[in-house]
């Protein structure tokens, strides 16, 4: 395995060098690339709250926050 700690099957899309105000169709909130949205992804969430430049910043708005989480919760189990 390599050292992304990724599966072959989970692979994300590329995060755009610029921000992006609308949500990514059919995006995951997957932050951990585990290929399920739970907790581990909550907690990463949680951990960067408010913080910019985080793969919890799932609406590329530039921070983690509410909409982020908002995001996270209806992906839940995904
Ligand atoms: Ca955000």
């Amino acid at each position: 395995m390599g050292g992304s700690g990724r599966a072959a099957t989970c692979v994300q899309p590329e995060r755009p060098g610029g921000l992006i105000l609308a949500p990514r169709p059919g995006a995951s909130a997957d932050v951990t690339g585990d290929c399920a949205t739970d907790a581990a992804d909550l907690a990463v969430l949680l951990q960067d709250w408010g913080m910019q430049d985080s793969p919890a910043d799932l609406d590329y708005d530039g921070v983690v926050g509410p909409a982020d989480l908002a995001w996270m919760l209806a992906d839940w189990g995904g």
